[in-house]
């Protein structure tokens, strides 16, 4: 099964909606959006992670994977949840979190105190205080590594130092996690998404003369394998499954998803959210570069395609800055280019991810102090790059644009006082052009963002092209705009995207076709600011 005709919207409960005024959304708090989702047309939501947790990665460390935090909620209050969407014909999508666990899980606090079964859960490497066993970096700064002195063992962690790598190459740490996938499927939940699953199988512990150490764990020796394992003994095998890839290829995402492969549904791929990093650094400034984009999506959506693969298609999650402030306007065009930036990807061959406020055109944090930020990886790099000798005001600069937080701004429902989101102090701030922005604006709008996201969710459930026809991609040597024709039988649909802030000529391309969707009325001479268009006709 494909999903073709689906589509998800990704709720990262912290911040969708609070219903017991802590200032932290919580379960009860989507179960009262319920609504608000189903009349978007979804079909999946993905939950990312409302586990027991000592949230220092938000969730992303987790201490038990069987059951609520409390500040989310109860195992009712979910139970009831996975019930009322399923009447909607909702399916819920939980997020686990397999490459690591909390250092808080008992499993790490058993290895702690020496337990010899559990310290074969981690990878424990020996070693003496000053000397880390390979010089590989975490991804949010530092060494992997961290040394346990009462052990004199280092144990590794890609990210956090409280987020311990788990050891695949031991079979009962695949038992304990094939066990928690059968205990949701239990639960009715209907499909997965499964945390950086492509850094699971660590190859060779040793230094990596040119890089972070990535070359050593990304689709790492045993990767496939072990996917073949989780899916099909858990039993899970049909459930809706997307894998994140970190820097990953495009070879690999064909094996993680091509059907005979039994692994998963579909992969989340970075590299088009890379094409403004300043020579691959995400922490330095440039404009995004269109031309590399297009040629992305032209080799990640021909050779998916050719491959036999499925792309899961998305813009924005809780990792990322808002589309419209990055590839997109905020001022004069934020309307017409949150609305090109939508369709470019939901008329694309693949399963279209909506971020929550992505369908409204949420924009970027307003923060200005590195105290209103409560992302670690915000944190860690604001000293990483004053202590490189960059100013605060240089600084705040690169984190007011690359902050995780950006995208984890509260959900902003109305005009009201903190977006409708909490009666509480909101854990992160709101963002102050909620009085504009918001749910309540646009819902009554037939020309608003959000009635946009209805109609593309809509049009892919009407017409088979979308969700099933093969792609190709046009104007590769055009660097104002993106273009593709996608087909299936004789039928045709063209789609053109502009991605600059002013008219540009239009391509000659298309037949006289039926305007399927567009966010301008009719049709102009040339392509108009943010201009998107999708023709269609039979040949
Ligand atoms: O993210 C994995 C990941 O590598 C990134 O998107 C990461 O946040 C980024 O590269 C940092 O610059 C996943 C989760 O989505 C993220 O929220 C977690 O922090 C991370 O895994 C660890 O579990």
């Amino acid at each position: 099964m494909r999903f073709e005709d689906k589509v998800v919207y990704q709720i990262y409960p912290k911040s969708f909606q609070d219903s017991n005024g802590d200032g932290w959304g919580d379960i009860n708090g989507i179960r009262s959006r319920i609504d608000y989702l189903a009349g978007l047309g979804v079909d999946y939501l993905w939950l990312t992670p409302f586990f027991p947790s000592p949230q220092r990665d938000n969730g992303y460390d987790v201490a038990d994977y069987r059951a609520v935090d409390p500040r989310f909620g109860t195992m009712a209050d979910l139970e009831a949840l996975i019930a009322e969407a399923e009447m909607r014909g909702i399916g819920l999508m939980f997020d686990m979190v397999f490459n690591h666990t909390s250092t808080a899980h008992e499993w790490f606090q058993k290895a702690l105190q020496g337990d010899a079964k559990y310290m074969d859960y981690y990878i424990f490497r020996d070693g003496t205080p000053d000397a880390p066993p390979t010089n590989w970096q975490s991804k949010f700064g530092g060494s992997a590594w961290e040394y346990v002195p009462h052990l004199g063992k280092w144990y590794l962690h890609l990210f956090d130092v409280t987020q311990a790598d788990l050891n695949w190459e031991n079979p009962a740490v695949r038992e304990e996690l094939k066990d928690i996938l059968r205990f949701w499927k239990a639960k009715g939940v209907k499909g997965f998404r499964f945390d950086v699953v492509n850094l699971i199988s660590k190859g060779e512990f040793v230094d990596d003369k040119e890089g972070d150490g990535r070359r050593f764990y990304t689709d790492g020796p045993h990767v496939h394998e072990c996917l073949k394992e989780l899916v099909h003994d858990s039993g899970i095998e049909g459930m809706v499954t997307v894998g994140e890839m970190s820097s990953t290829t495009i070879a690999n995402c064909i094996r993680y998803t091509n059907p005979a492969e039994h692994e998963l549904s579909m992969t989340f791929s970075f590299h088009h959210l890379k094409v403004d990093y300043k020579d691959g650094d995400k922490w330095s400034l440039m404009e995004p570069d269109i031309h590399a984009l297009k040629e992305i999506f032209a080799s990640w959506q021909e050779g998916m395609a050719r491959g036999g693969g499925w792309n899961a298609v998305f813009w924005c999650n809780h990792d990322q800055p808002r589309i419209v402030s990055r590839f997109g306007a905020t001022g004069r065009y934020w309307k017409e280019s949150a609305k090109m930036l939508a369709a470019a990807i939901h008329l694309m061959r693949g399963t279209p991810y909506i971020y929550q406020g992505e369908e409204i055109g949420m924009t970027n944090a307003d923060f200005t102090d590195i105290a209103d930020y409560r992302d670690v990886e915000s944190i860690n790099y604001h000293d990483i790059l004053r202590a490189s000798g960059l100013s605060e005001e240089e600084t705040m600069k690169i984190i007011g644009a690359r902050s995780r937080d950006n995208g984890r701004t509260p959900m902003q429902w109305t005009a009201g006082e903190s977006a409708g989101f909490t009666t509480g102090t909101p854990w992160l701030g709101v963002n102050h052009n909620h009085a504009a922005i918001n749910v309540e604006a646009e819902r009554e709008d037939d020309d608003s963002i959000l009635a946009f996201y209805r109609r593309l969710i809509a049009l892919r459930k009407e017409y088979r092209i979308i969700a099933e026809g093969s792609i190709r991609f046009l104007e590769r040597e055009n660097d104002d705009v993106i273009a593709y024709e996608r087909a299936l039988g004789s039928e045709r649909l063209l789609v053109l995207c502009n991605f600059r802030a002013s008219d540009i000529a239009m391509p000659e391309l298309h037949a006289a076709g039926e305007k399927l969707i567009g966010n301008y009325p009719g049709m102009a001479a040339r392509l108009r600011p943010y201009e998107v268009v999708a023709l269609r006709w039979v040949e």
